[in-house]
């Protein structure tokens, strides 16, 4: 016998939290895919691994509100900036980051990063962040909290925050203001 398919079967998926893109762009080194691992896997790890394209998952609660981050990291050497269009195109809030010992990576984000971003995703909220913050402890030469907050003035940035993988310090406030910048982008659309 053979049986005839049920044509009137459907079939239901539970729905499950809403996604939330999150990218993460900066230079090299200043400490993204710690943020992102050790976020997510509450393990830090000295070690340096190079550039490379880093996907996480994690879910979390924010104002009562339940959520699925899908949290990206391109590559932040300049000649990949054809992936990170790609990538850009998928975010909901852009986590621009620099590390507070280096000058350099502070600078680049009103040299490089955010005209990159105005190019790509000119209406995607960012964030600005401040990582490594357990470095000015130890070196006078640091980027100073008003300074990052200063500039995240000028960029007209939607956040500021400051975290340091290394002591465990901030890291789920940069996902939760990540989330809030989100929220609140969509409660402009709407109105
Ligand atoms: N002191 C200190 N070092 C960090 C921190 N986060 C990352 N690092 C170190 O900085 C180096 C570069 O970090 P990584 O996350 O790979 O940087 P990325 O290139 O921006 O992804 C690694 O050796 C990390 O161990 C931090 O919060 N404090
Ligand atoms: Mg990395």
């Amino acid at each position: 016998m053979t049986m005839s398919p049920d044509v009137n079967t459907t079939v239901c998926f539970p729905k499950g939290p809403p996604d939330i893109n999150i990218v993460i762009v900066g230079d090299s080194y200043v400490g993204k895919t710690s943020l992102l691992k050790t976020f997510v896997t509450h393990e830090y790890s000295k070690k340096y691994e190079g550039p490379s394209l880093e996907r996480y998952f994690e879910d979390i609660t924010v104002d009562g509100q339940d959520f699925h981050l899908i949290l990206w990291e391109p590559i932040a050497l300049e000649s990949y900036d054809k992936m990170r269009e790609f990538i850009y195109g998928k975010a909901e809030c852009i986590v621009v980051c620099y590390a507070v010992n280096d000058l350099e990576s502070f600078q680049r984000v009103s040299t490089f990063w955010c005209p990159e971003i105005q190019k790509y995703c000119q209406d995607t909220p960012i964030l600005l962040a401040a990582l490594k913050a357990d470095l000015r402890d130890q070196n006078f030469k640091c980027i100073s909290r008003s300074q990052g907050k200063d500039l995240k003035c000028i960029l007209n940035a939607s956040g500021f925050v400051e975290c340091s993988s290394f002591l465990g310090i901030g890291l789920k406030d940069v996902f939760v203001k990540a989330i809030q910048c989100v929220l609140k982008e969509e409660k402009c659309k709407v109105a």
